[in-house]
């Protein structure tokens, strides 16, 4: 197992190599290219130039998340063989760089989506909160207008300003994608590239919906057990693997994150650990990694893993803000280091366990 953080790159995280290369155990980042569009090539030197930046550190880029698939991927429309063209060609590169691991999702529109960036707890940090009667009456590009605003000036993953300024063209755009076609499109994708991620060993990790359910009518396809081993079946090659999200999959309590690690058992090339709390059925907010801050049990899951055999690259995922920081939401320095120590000792203290 290898503990990483994601570091957004130069002039996108106000979190520095400097920082995470003191943070114990960790030997490397997850990082990507922030500004390429979702269907551009990727060039190798714009691949080594990074690559570089991060080793300079004594630190090893262990995946890239994301190469973000573009909407007409996603669609099946216009665009979709030459985007698919370009990701094969930034794919060849990603592997001439021997990098071997890509985070991605394939959901609609938005990324993950919260509906406050910044609720303040009793202990006076600040977490990313989800509230459903809020979505259901909220207009999506007001939505959009509260996060740009709650997000200190930083640029929010899947939540790109370029992209969502033609909002309602998307949501035009997805009108006649329902689970189906869109399940179909993402399976189209992952056969196409899958030579290539045969060739330079390069495994697929597609992260879960967050929420785990369908919000603003648009269809969700990686929110359960079932819509998993769905997937894994329908493309059943090395390369088709998924990211073990617990907050994302979490969101839903009825998701029992150890049997979905059993059901994609060798299929797990990546895992974001990261813990929630349950307000209602309707209302959650995110938490400190320690399983106590939240509603989760951080040991069983990274027992699961651990006796899964996972030799897999796990990062702490979104971090409560505390002591005055301010940084990328859910992406402060302070609490993901504290959830990177909590992980590692939890790994050693089940691996010793089992010696
Ligand atoms: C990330 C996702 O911040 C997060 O929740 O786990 O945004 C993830 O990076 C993307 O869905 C992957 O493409
Ligand atoms: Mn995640």
């Amino acid at each position: 197992m290898e503990m990483t953080l994601r570091w957004y790159g130069p002039g996108f995280d106000p979190v520095s190599l400097d920082q995470l290369r003191q943070i114990p155990g960790l030997h490397g980042v997850i990082t990507s290219l922030m500004a390429k569009q979702p269907g551009e090539i990727w060039a190798l030197e714009e691949i080594n130039g990074l690559k570089a930046e991060v080793e300079a550190k004594g630190l090893k880029i262990f995946g890239i998340e994301s190469v973000n698939i573009s909407d007409d991927i996603k669609i099946g429309n216009g665009k979709r063989d030459e985007h698919i063209e370009n990701y094969i060609k930034t794919l060849e590169n990603i592997g001439k760089a021997d990098i071997h691991m890509i985070c991605y999702n394939f959901m609609p529109v938005f990324d993950w989506t919260r509906t406050d960036l910044a609720r303040v707890r009793k202990d006076n940090s600040t977490v990313m909160a989800y509230n459903q009667d809020l979505i259901d009456t909220i207009d999506p590009a007001d939505l959009r207008g509260s996060m740009e605003k709650m997000a200190n000036g930083f640029t929010l993953v899947g939540w790109e300003p370029e992209r969502l300024a033609k909002l309602k063209e998307l949501f035009e755009a997805y009108k006649d994608v329902d689970q189906e076609k869109l399940f179909n499109n993402l399976v189209y994708f992952l056969e196409a590239i899958a030579d290539v991620c045969a060739k330079y060993d390069i495994k697929m990790a597609i992260h879960p919906d967050d929420p785990a359910w369908p919000i603003f009518g648009l269809p969700r396809i990686v929110k359960n057990k079932d819509d998993i081993v769905k997937l894994l079946k329908a493309v059943d090659k090395p390369h088709n693997g998924i990211t073990l999200c617990t907050g994302s999959l979490g969101t839903n309590p009825n998701n029992d994150i150890c049997e979905i690690i059993n059901a994609a058992k060798g299929r797990i090339p990546f895992a974001h650990i990261r813990n929630l709390k349950y307000n209602s059925p309707r209302d959650f907010e995110e938490a400190a990694h320690l399983s106590a801050d939240g509603s989760m049990d951080m040991y069983k899951i990274m027992k699961a893993l651990h006796d899964s055999g996972f030799d897999g690259v796990i990062r702490p995922d979104h971090g409560r803000m505390i002591w005055g920081e301010v940084a990328v939401p859910g992406y402060g320095l302070y609490d993901r280091a504290l959830g990177a120590c909590y992980l590692n000792g939890l790994w050693e203290a089940i691996c010793k366990n089992e010696a």
